[in-house]
């Protein structure tokens, strides 16, 4: 049977209870955990917080840069009433991949360390008692992971992680980990699209369960009161004088879906829905119908000490500086996000390009440094893309599976920075492009982020885009200093050559940005200085003010965050309009003046 991607919601006939704490930890550096049997328990293991990435705990650079398997522990205490019921362990995320064993017996391996996956363990739990649930996890990137790169080993006979992206590889169980206990009947997945007509909407869901008793589906307004009634496991309901889901205005709907017998309640499940509906009409976005800018940023699930951990506090304050700067849209590059950070940016009404974890299809130390240089690495080309494939629409699956129903979520972006410059690179994407369309009820617009090399004249598969998204770095990568003119003038070379090609539709840029020292000043302006930051922006913007197509800017990046060390880096990527700390920048106070001013459809 197909796995549920439903968010853990206890209900009338739900329970969820929270594994989240310390937990036992070990770095298998001996790579000794298998044939220990560490499954059984590990022995001498340290203790760490869960969730969080393990990598900034500690003091030492080889816990740190630690490549391999690592092992979690922890017991988990399953109360005798439960007996009979369906339970399930759920891993919001761990990263990169693991296998999970519940009292020694494996229940479960997954790949993939940015979406959940869970398993059931009610056959194998021992009742009214705790349960030991051990975790082998391993970080080892390689030609067929998303995010792809390579693992080496050292003199010293150590491995190092080698990604083909600058953002550190941060790993471990990154996300909230919980008991869901269900009834033996129960609602698995649901689907919901939106029509508008007048001041009416039309609300089709389609509802998948276990078994055949029937259901019905509720829609209640923000004051409680029903508004909608339905039977079946599929329909189309009426809500009259809807209220609409807009940016920075978003209202949700409480839609409740049951499995009855007769009176009885075998399952319920809830969820806050926001109907809206998005598309692409010509070079524009249409929100509702009506004509939409997207201004924001990439962003990263990146904090201090915690890593890529899910932080509910930075979460919160990241929307909190969103909404100061008055940004409406981020990208979730390059992998998809906590699940809570949509929740609230259907809450707080965001747009949001939701990617996949396809980063690194271009081999290189670091994308940066070849995004230049028109270097193809014939990627797609490789005897590993079958089995890349395999992966990449697997996550593909889930991602849809368990993000469509939200508001926010009005694009799909299927790749970060791929090598598109070869042949075989068209028929690869054809593919991930068809399987979106044909996953996504809603049909939203897809997209991947492109860097430079994937150009007018070199590009094989932009066709396949329902809108470009452009990452563009010209004044910084090339071009940069007192260059900036001639910058300029190769951007709008490269815009005309996209128009005369008889590209006609939404261009957004994705990443544009130059890494800046906090405090750093110089007259006049030198490049990683506030100064030059300023002209360099307003050269952008100056760009994108005179074409018409240009329909949104996300700056490279929300926040200043960790990378792999390196000579191009100053202990991280320091492109933020705000610290890693979150505090602003002075490019904060230039943004939020210019997005304040520009209107929602600029
Ligand atoms: C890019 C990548 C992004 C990097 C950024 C940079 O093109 O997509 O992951 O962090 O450039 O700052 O170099």
């Amino acid at each position: 049977m197909k796995q549920s991607m439903l968010y853990p919601r206890a209900t009338s006939t739900r329970r969820v209870a929270d594994m989240n704490g310390m937990w036992k930890f070990r770095l298998d550096k001996e790579n000794e955990g298998e044939e220990q049997g560490w499954k059984n328990g590990i022995p001498g293991a340290d203790l760490i917080p869960v969730p969080a990435s393990f990598n900034d705990f500690y003091t030492d650079k080889e816990s740190r840069e630690f490549t391999g398997d690592f092992w979690y522990e922890t017991e988990v205490f399953v109360p005798g009433e439960w007996k009979g019921r369906h339970i399930d362990v759920r891993f919001a995320a761990v990263t990169h991949r693991c296998t999970v064993y519940v009292n020694g017996q494996e229940i479960i391996s997954h790949e993939g360390g940015f979406l959940p996956f869970s398993a059931r363990i009610d056959e194998v739990v021992n009742w009214n008692e705790p349960n030991r649930v051990v975790v082998k996890g391993n970080n080892e990137l390689s030609f067929t992971s998303l995010p792809a790169g390579i693992s080496v080993t050292l003199e010293n006979g150590r491995k190092m992680t080698k990604p083909f992206f600058d953002f550190f590889n941060y790993a471990g169980i990154q996300r909230p980990v919980k008991l869901v206990v269900l009834p033996e009947e129960s609602i698995v997945d649901f689907t919901l699209n939106y029509a508008l007509e007048g001041n009416d909407a039309s609300v089709s869901y389609q509802v998948e369960t276990t078994g055949d008793h029937p259901v019905t589906v509720e829609v209640y307004d923000e004051s409680g009161k029903p508004v909608a009634r339905g039977e079946g496991k599929e329909g189309c309901l009426k809500i009259e004088n809807v209220h609409l889901w807009e940016v920075h205005n978003a209202y949700l709907y409480h839609f409740v879906l049951k499995v009855l017998d007769g009176e009885e309640v075998l399952d319920e499940y809830y969820d806050e829905i926001g109907i809206r509906t998005f598309a692409v009409e010509g070079n524009r976005f249409l929100l509702n119908g009506n004509p939409v800018y997207l201004k924001g940023f990439g962003k990263h699930e990146d904090s201090d000490i915690v890593g890529r951990g899910f932080n509910i506090g930075v979460m919160k304050r990241d929307f909190e500086l969103m909404k100061w700067i008055g940004a409406n849209s981020f990208r979730t590059s390059h992998y998809p996000y906590s699940e809570e950070i949509y929740q609230m940016a259907d809450r707080e009404g965001f747009l949001v390009i939701d990617e996949l974890p396809a980063v690194g299809f271009f081999e290189s130390l670091a994308n940066f440094v070849d995004a230049v240089s028109g270097k193809t690495t014939n990627f797609f080309d490789r005897p590993t893309v079958p089995e890349l494939k395999k992966n990449q629409l697997a996550m593909l699956e889930d991602l849809i599976a368990r993000d469509k129903n939200h508001a926010c979520v009005i694009a799909w972006s299927l790749f970060n920075e791929p090598d598109t410059m070869t042949d075989s690179a068209a028929p690869y994407f054809e593919e991930i492009f068809a399987r979106a369309k044909e996953l996504d009820v809603q049909k939203r617009p897809r997209t991947f982020a492109m860097e430079l090399n994937s150009s007018p004249e070199h590009c094989k598969c932009h066709q396949f885009c329902d809108f470009l998204c452009l990452n563009r770095y010209y004044g910084w990568y090339l071009l940069g200093g007192y260059e900036m003119v001639n910058a300029e003038t190769a951007f709008r070379k490269e815009m005309d050559a996209w128009l005369a090609k008889g590209v006609n539709c939404p261009m957004v840029f994705t990443e544009y940005g130059c890494d800046n020292l906090q405090g750093e000043h110089k007259l006049p302006s030198v490049q990683w200085s506030t100064e030059y930051e300023m002209e360099y922006l307003e050269m952008f913007h100056r760009v994108f003010d005179s074409y018409e197509c240009v329909k949104g800017e996300q700056v490279w990046n929300f926040a200043d965050f960790q990378t792999v060390e390196g000579i191009m880096r100053v202990n991280g990527n320091k492109k933020g309009i705000f610290t890693r700390q979150r505090q602003p920048k002075e490019a904060a106070y230039y943004f939020k003046k210019r997005w304040e001013s520009l209107p929602l459809d600029y």
